[in-house]
């Protein structure tokens, strides 16, 4: 339907959890547009803006870059994308991005998936992965994972609270936890 309003989905996880994997699994299934944020932070920095280097140093520290300059990313590549059903991979990662988000786009995400994994295992992953991520060394893994138990689980339990998050074990073999991905998704229809 032209004009229609727009929808979203979103994929929460620790870092190494599989979001980006199961999300791209996801569109080719799906109708959705794929919007990593920490992708478009990434091409930003890549792209020599003003911004560049700030973003670059706070990923190196794991740190989260204000909402500002993220949400100003994913409403252009919203724009962008000529779609209107977006799944948001690895954003909100704070309750501050997330009031954010919701006050600029006026979107709330349908549902949440949260890509719950230990994070041994996570760490194995990030450390095998071999793409010269700036912050795939032990140090950045450790505070990434400290930033996302003290920052991003709370804005799970804020759409925990709301009924909104669908938990997954992400802890299993890429197809398994696709198998139960898609059957999450399967009401909401192509
Ligand atoms: N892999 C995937 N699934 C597997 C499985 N089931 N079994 C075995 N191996 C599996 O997967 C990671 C690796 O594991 C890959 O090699 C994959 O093949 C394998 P991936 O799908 O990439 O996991 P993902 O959860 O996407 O891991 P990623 O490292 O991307 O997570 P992060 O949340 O750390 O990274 P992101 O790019 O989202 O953010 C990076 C940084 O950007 C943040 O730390 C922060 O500094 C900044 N940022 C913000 O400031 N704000 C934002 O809104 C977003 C990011
Ligand atoms: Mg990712």
């Amino acid at each position: 339907i032209v004009g229609a309003a727009p929808s979203s989905y979103t994929a929460i996880g620790g870092p190494g959890s599989g979001k980006g994997t199961q999300c791209a699994n996801i569109v080719k299934n799906f109708g959705f547009t794929h919007l990593s944020a920490g992708d478009l932070l990434r091409a930003e920095i890549s792209s020599g803006s003003e911004n560049g280097t700030m973003i670059q140093n706070m990923i190196k520290e794991g740190k989260i870059v204000p909402s500002e300059v993220t949400v100003k990313l994913l409403q252009r590549a919203m724009k962008e994308s000529g779609n209107n059903k977006f799944l948001i991979d690895g954003f909100p990662r704070n309750e501050e991005n997330r009031a954010a988000f919701e006050e600029v786009t006026k979107i709330v995400p349908e549902f949440v998936l949260f890509f719950d994994c230990p994070e041994e295992e996570m760490e194995r992953r990030l450390l095998n992965r071999n793409q010269g991520r700036v912050d795939d060394n032990v140090e950045t893994i450790r505070k990434r994972f400290k930033v996302f138990i003290e920052s991003s689980i709370p804005v799970v339990e804020h759409y925990g609270s709301k009924g909104k998050v669908h938990k997954v074990n992400a802890a299993r073999p890429v197809e398994e936890v696709f198998e139960t991905v898609k059957q999450i998704f399967s009401p909401y229809g192509a």
